[in-house]
């Protein structure tokens, strides 16, 4: 959450508890009602903020679909529990089972969202995850090294050629002695930019290189398109470079920065061998379809740009105010930076800026060598009198911006062309980001607009002292934006992505081809079922069936052994997975997709019986889908012993 030093006559909320919703539209439930067995239009992806998941959510409805773990493990499908998927959040600092995950970013071709793949961000131990939205899985999780806090990220190229990140919190790079006082941060601490490659067939990514920037924070980023192409655009705050009370001291300066990278340019200086390689350590994790396991590699070592050696590459224009989002307008021509704790809303022109780095229009430069452009000379414009505390802004396509404003709990809408503001409405209560289907891409979809807000206050029935965080969904298609419809999220969300839904339909994946199933630990045959016994480890290779689970009594298990269950599920249709769970267990339980494999591992402490069984209700049989293990202990001289349908009970 957002939290901010205000002149108090700032710090208040333009609209009160229990206001009613004046703008609420007549016919709102029905144009958010969609009647039972048909499809909502749009998806909707929300970043879970500290659930460290993403939440897929039909619009108009607002009815969550899933909840896409990535960065966080998650019982109710085992994931990053079972023995494949724990490699998705291995890190250089080793297991890290959680994070905090702020922008999805749907991938890009052409500069119009392609509903491939959906980017999001590990922002505390830095991070780049990518799920497949053919399969609603997480694919790919990469480290970023060098920096703390991946905030500013992951933001896509134009076709995808990039995906980059920038840091929150500059630190010394890894490779340096980090053991440094901290009052020595302008001269020891250091901001990296990363630009990870993302390959146009498979998605796969490599960390391609990063820029060593000057100590700021970097909070968000967009990159060019169209006209800007070849750039990508960060906020900063703290140009003060303080490192302690930034509230106040990060507060000082009139004008941080927004910073412009010619990624084009950078990518031809590491094509011309001009960048350093230098050591960093960071896990790239990747999970196969096929195998239906996922591999973690510790990467070595990353090729670096210091940007103060390369003329051209970056310029920095000042923005008032301690500058939070920045979002670029579908023609690539305007730069909307949002500051914090500004009074007007700066909207900056990329032929201008174009124009005044030919001209030189300096006013400065950072460190030495970076020129800092004439705002005046950058500048399009002002919006103004938007509202208090502007931060994030999406487009319509209609030639419109949108503009939450957290402090004075409002979305305004501006017309991009004169900067003029044409309706405002509240939101409840302080809103972060917003989203537009397609919003920040070259042809947005619009139609409808949905805010995420902070504060929930009296919007839902009460749940206790931790309030749900709050969406609200507005139907933009008229002059004026009306109020359709709350929903809660999980977590908190800060931003979404949105797209009409045929672009994700057409790819699904409905299950997983078994005979393409190249897991080590696949069983493809009930009969092929077998526990395997070598020294103290047990293998049992299981499989799921509706509606019994094979083998289903299994002895000679004992006390101390690490016993691994490897479920297969022979399911060859749609929607049927299956469950597994052990009494006692120290872990999760296995939610098995048709044709996949998934591994539970279980060390049992005591002798006796332990029932396991489905946990997927996949059949009127589901409750009979179970069985035993028997556990001795660990001198005894019970064999391997494994079976179904023997000693039938007539016996
Ligand atoms: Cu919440 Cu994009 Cu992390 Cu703004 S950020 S609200
Ligand atoms: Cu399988 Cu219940």
């Amino acid at each position: 959450m957002l939290a901010m030093a205000l002149p108090a006559s700032m710090a208040i909320y333009s609209c009160k508890p229990g206001k009613i919703s004046s703008n609420l539209d007549a016919d709102a439930a029905q144009k958010v009602y969609i009647a039972p067995g048909k499809y909502d239009e749009v998806y909707a992806f929300m970043s879970g903020g500290f659930s460290g998941q993403i939440a897929a959510y039909g619009i108009p409805s607002g009815r969550l679909l899933k909840v896409i773990p990535v960065f966080s493990q998650n019982p109710e499908n085992g994931y990053g529990y079972s023995e494949e998927t724990k490699p998705m959040l291995n890190t250089s600092h080793g297991f890290v089972p959680w994070d905090d995950s702020h922008h999805p970013e749907l991938s890009k071709t052409n500069g119009e969202d392609d509903g491939r793949w959906l980017f999001i961000n590990g922002n505390n131990t830095p991070r780049i995850a990518r799920v497949n939205l053919a399969t609603f899985k997480t694919d790919e999780i990469i480290e970023l090294p060098n920096i703390g806090g991946n905030h500013a990220s992951p933001f896509c190229t134009e076709n995808t050629e990039y995906v980059v990140g920038n840091t929150r919190f500059s630190e010394p790079l890894d490779n340096d002695n980090g053991d440094v006082p901290i009052d020595s941060y302008k001269k020891t601490f250091k901001g990296a930019v990363s630009f990870v490659k993302v390959d146009k067939e498979t998605g796969a990514m490599n960390l391609a290189f990063q820029l060593i920037v000057p100590p700021f924070n970097y909070d968000l980023a967009h990159a060019g398109k169209g006209i800007s192409h070849d750039w990508v655009f960060f906020t900063c705050y703290n140009t003060e470079q303080a490192h302690t009370l930034l509230e106040v001291n990060a507060s000082q300066r009139d004008k941080d920065f927004v910073m412009a990278i010619n990624w084009k340019k950078a990518e031809e200086l590491i094509n011309q061998g001009k960048g350093t390689k230098i050591p960093a350590k960071y896990a790239h994790n990747v999970y196969s379809e096929k195998t239906h396991t996922a591999t973690s590699t510790i990467e070595d070592g990353t090729q670096i740009l210091d940007i103060t050696k390369f003329p051209g590459l970056v310029y920095f224009m000042p923005c008032p105010k301690s500058p939070h989002g920045v979002d670029v307008t579908p023609d690539g021509e305007n730069i909307v930076a949002s500051g914090k704790l500004a009074a007007v809303i700066p909207v900056f022109s990329f032929k201008k800026m174009l124009d005044a780095i030919d001209k030189k229009d300096y006013d400065g430069m950072v460190d030495g060598s970076i020129p800092v452009l004439k705002y005046e000379s950058v500048l399009k414009g002002e919006v103004k009198k938007p509202g208090l505390g502007p931060l994030h802004t999406e487009f319509d396509g209609q030639g419109y911006a949108y503009t939450t404003m957290f402090v004075s709990s409002e979305v305004v809408k501006w017309k991009i062309d004169n900067l003029e503001v044409v309706d405002r409405s509240p939101a409840y209560y302080s809103p972060g980001h917003l989203v537009i289907p397609g919003g920040d891409s070259k042809k947005p979809f619009g139609k409808y607009l949905v805010v995420m807000n902070k504060i929930t206050k009296d919007r839902y029935l009460p749940t206790g002292p931790e309030l749900c965080q709050s969406a609200q969904l507005f139907d933009i298609t008229g002059n004026k934006m009306k109020l359709l419809l709350d929903f809660p999220t999980i977590g908190e969300p800060h931003y979404a992505q949105a797209i009409p839904a045929e672009k994700i339909l057409k790819n699904q994946v409905k299950f997983f081809k078994l005979e393409e199933n190249t897991s080590s630990f696949a069983t493809k045959a009930e009969k092929d079922a077998k526990v395997v016994r070598n020294g103290k480890k047990v293998d049992i290779y299981m499989t799921a069936i509706r509606s019994h689970l094979a083998p289903d009594n299994i002895e000679g298990i004992k006390v101390g052994d690490e016993v691994n269950i490897h479920v297969t599920n022979l399911e060859q249709d749609w929607d049927v997975p299956h469950g597994f769970a052990i009494k006692g267990a120290n872990n999760a339980e296995l939610l098995v997709m048709p044709g996949e494999t998934c591994s539970l591992k279980w060390s049992p402490d005591r002798t006796g019986i332990f029932p396991f069984y489905c946990t997927d209700f996949c059949s009127a049989l589901h409750q009979e889908m179970q069985g035993y293990f028997r556990v001795s202990s660990a001198d005894s001289n019970t064999p391997i012993k494994f079976s179904i349908g023997v000693n039938p009970v007539t016996q």
